[in-house]
């Protein structure tokens, strides 16, 4: 008997339990362990049930998916799950915490699954790239119905144990302990024949009855929401194929479509993405078992979008937030457009009045300090100004408790700076929320030279418990994100100077992926803000390319994006499609023609190549310096905080799959063409030449 699954018998009922904690996922020991299990339980003539049980947090949360890409060995899931729905003793699952992909498949093939109240059930395969492989698209549209089951494939959004038993998923959900209620049920269940099997239902998905539309619909909509990903599409046809096809057709239809999945570079990107988010948590020199401190009480100071938008997450997450500004009618406003926020989730359904209340009341505006002296973290949000944000330190440093930590949300300014402005560097971070706070999922977290390991340690333990993505940088100017947007729209605003337009430069980014182009994003984020920061920034060197001339222009003539209804684009009222103007069209060839610049034709290769690789090569540089730990730790950032496609892994993954070899030769010739800024990184160049990936560094780093 495996380690991983055990057998015990209590009266008549058997009970397998598998104990492969975290998540139970179905590594090849656990599925012979279940073989094993299940022929004791077959074979112990007392036995007239069988439970199946997971131990720890979870039921079984899924395929092991450290084992795909790897050769499979044997016994394959498929098989497992067969032997079970084949039992000639009723079989039922007990699911607590999470029944997910292969585990919620096994589940559909027992014959009866009961649920704790709090359970949840899904398949979330396509957020990996794949569809579920073990006989999912097969058994779920028979057992629930086919609208139900492509919603459920498709989304790869889980379920409650309440809306489960009303779809027919599960067959009880039992309060109390789930292990005792469920030897009830399987006890209940025992003599009863025939046993039900999922393979065996027709009517759900009875080819006369299923409406043909449901399928054109469903694939519209995957592929509108896809940007390019193939996976909801696949898991389309899967389920289709449950409509079309004898069941086991269906599941040979289902099993080909995933080993095309899991083979796609989509899924490979996907499955990158899954593990780099959670490696992003681990900092090699500040172990697990580093001290963290609590963080009960919180004061954010400057009422404005970003400070607003992060009093939110705290509260969201159940934490009190002193929201801190200089007059009374800026923490007023703040406060008022909290409300409003949290009111248009209530008109969306999406939070109950009782919660939007419980939430604004853990929010105190004030223009005193006084609270400050209590709480165990402050986070400053104030202008982009050394001078105020060292002074505001300074006072920081006098009222607040020695154990608090003092951060700064700045998006460039250099965090050291700001620790030095205090007698406790070692508690000084920063915390660099996106915008808009409460709905971005990444959190830069930027360890001075100073800050304490517990002060890393407790900030990586926040972000986790605020539902942010936390990833540890270094300082520098714009940290990891910003640093390489700013190379990334350099070039794009380099390339509109010398012949293409913002649109067909966005068009060219979004075809991959991206959920908006680098023009109609200055345009949401307002052309006046980079604007003010160039002004008091000295121009380039003669020689040296300006990039900024274009938003300069624009910016000067009140055109700030799409709060004033022009900016790259036109805007119609009330609508936030951006629509190509031809006034911009006129400008950009004036600015071309006043920095002396023929304008050419632009092909979308280029735009493609300059905008991507530069951003790469940055990356690289970012990597070397020590900035960013990881290669995949600069994926999770460009996923989670700018909007590049997850399906593309990531820009470092993107360029290990294009190559960095190419990638390599192409910097060079950049470099010859368009000077300095495309000297290609050093690091870049050793793996180029020695025939390795960032992957491979990564995997050499030990992450
Ligand atoms: C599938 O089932 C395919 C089948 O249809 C067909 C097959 C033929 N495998 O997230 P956490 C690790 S595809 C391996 O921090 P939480 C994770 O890396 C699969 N490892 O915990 C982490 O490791 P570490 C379909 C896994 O409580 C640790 O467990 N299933 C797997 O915040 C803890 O994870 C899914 O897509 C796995 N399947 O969240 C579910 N899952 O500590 C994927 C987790 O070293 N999993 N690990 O960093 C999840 O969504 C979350 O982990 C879960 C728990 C919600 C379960």
């Amino acid at each position: 008997m495996s380690e991983v699954v055990s057998f015990h018998r209590s009266e008549r009922v058997g009970i397998i339990t598998v104990d492969n904690q975290p998540v139970n996922a179905l590594s090849q020991a656990v599925r012979q362990g279940l073989v094993d299990a299940l022929g004791k339980a077959l074979a112990d003539a007392e036995v007239q049930a069988i439970l199946l049980v997971g131990k720890g947090r979870t039921f079984i949360a899924g395929a092991d998916i450290t084992e795909f890409g790897k050769p499979q060995k044997d016994p394959g899931l498929g098989d497992v799950i067969a032997r079970y729905e084949a039992s000639e003793k009723p079989v039922v699952a007990a699911i607590h915490g999470t029944a997910l992909g292969g585990g919620l498949e096994v589940a559909l093939a027992c014959h009866y699954r009961v649920a704790a109240r709090d359970a949840k059930c899904g398949l979330p395969e396509v957020k990996l790239g794949l569809l579920p492989g073990a006989g999912g698209t097969q058994r779920l549209p028979r057992l629930v119905g086919v609208p139900k089951a492509l919603d459920m494939i498709v989304s790869g959004e889980p379920i409650g144990a309440t809306d489960a038993k009303a779809i027919g998923l599960v067959d009880e959900v039992v309060e109390g302990d789930l292990v005792a209620g469920a030897v009830a049920f399987a006890a209940g269940v025992a003599s009863r024949r025939p046993l039900p099997r999922a393979r065996d239902l027709s009517a759900n998905v009875d080819e006369t009855k299923v409406d043909p539309a449901l399928f054109d619909k469903a694939r519209k909509d995957a592929a509108a929401r896809a940007r390019g990903g193939k996976a909801p599409l696949r898991c389309v046809d899967a389920v289709k194929a449950a409509v079309e096809l004898p069941f086991d057709e269906g599941l040979k239809r289902e099993r080909e479509l995933f080993l095309e999945a899991v083979e796609s570079t989509e899924s490979k990107a996907l499955r990158h993405v899954f593990f780099g988010e959670r490696t992003a948590a681990k900092i090699p020199d500040v172990p697990a078992d580093t001290p963290t401190t609590p963080v009960r009480r919180v004061a954010v100071l400057g009422a404005g979008t970003m400070g607003g938008g992060i009093a939110m997450v705290f509260a969201n997450a159940g934490i009190s937030v002193l929201l801190v500004d200089r007059e009374q009618d800026f923490v007023d406003k703040g406060l008022g457009i909290i409300k409003k926020n949290y009111a248009a989730t209530v008109s969306k359904g999406r939070l109950s009045q009782g919660e939007m209340d419980a939430r604004v009341g853990r929010i105190t505006g004030t223009t005193s300090w006084d609270g400050l002296a209590e709480v165990d973290l402050v986070i400053e949000a104030v202008f982009e100004e050394m001078g105020l944000k060292k002074e505001i330190f300074g006072k920081l440093d006098k009222l607040c408790r020695p154990d608090a930590i003092l951060a700064t949300n700045t998006s460039t300014l250099d965090t050291n700076e700001i620790a030095r402005s205090t007698s406790r560097p070692g508690q000084v971070i920063g915390l660099h929320f996106f915008s808009p706070a409460n709905v971005m999922r990444l959190l830069e977290i930027v360890r001075g030279e100073k800050t304490s390991k517990t002060v890393v340690a407790t900030s990586m333990k926040l972000a986790r418990q605020l539902g942010k993505v936390g990833v540890l940088v270094g300082v520098c100017s714009g940290f990891v994100g910003n640093r390489m947007l700013h190379t990334y729209g350099r070039e794009a605003q380099l390339l509109i100077q010398e012949g293409a337009l913002p649109q067909q430069v966005d068009a060219v980014l979004t075809r991959f992926g991206f959920a908006m182009g680098p023009c109609a994003t200055s345009d949401l984020a307002g052309l006046d803000v980079g604007w003010r920061i160039r002004k008091g920034q000295p121009r380039p060197p003669p020689g040296a390319r300006y990039s900024g001339a274009v938003g300069d222009r624009l910016a000067e003539m009140g055109r700030f994006g799409q709060k004033t209804s022009a900016g790259f684009y036109r805007y119609e009222p009330g609508n936030r499609a951006p629509m190509p103007d031809p006034e911009v069209e006129a400008i950009i060839v004036a600015v071309s023609k006043e920095l002396g610049i023929e304008r050419r034709k632009v092909d979308d290769h280029e735009i493609f190549e300059r905008c991507m690789y530069s951003m790469i090569n940055e990356g690289a540089k970012i990597l070397d310096e020590g900035i960013a730990l990881r290669a995949s730790d600069i994926d999770t950032v460009w996923i989670n905080g700018y909007g590049f496609p997850a399906h593309r892994g990531g820009p470092m993954f993107h360029a290990d799959v294009v190559g960095l070899p190419k990638i390599h030769a192409r910097l060079r010739e950049f470099l010859a063409q368009h000077g300095k800024a495309w000297e290609p990184s050093a690091l870049l160049e050793r793996l180029a030449r020695e025939g390795k990936t960032f992957a491979s560094l990564d995997a050499g780093r030990g992450a």
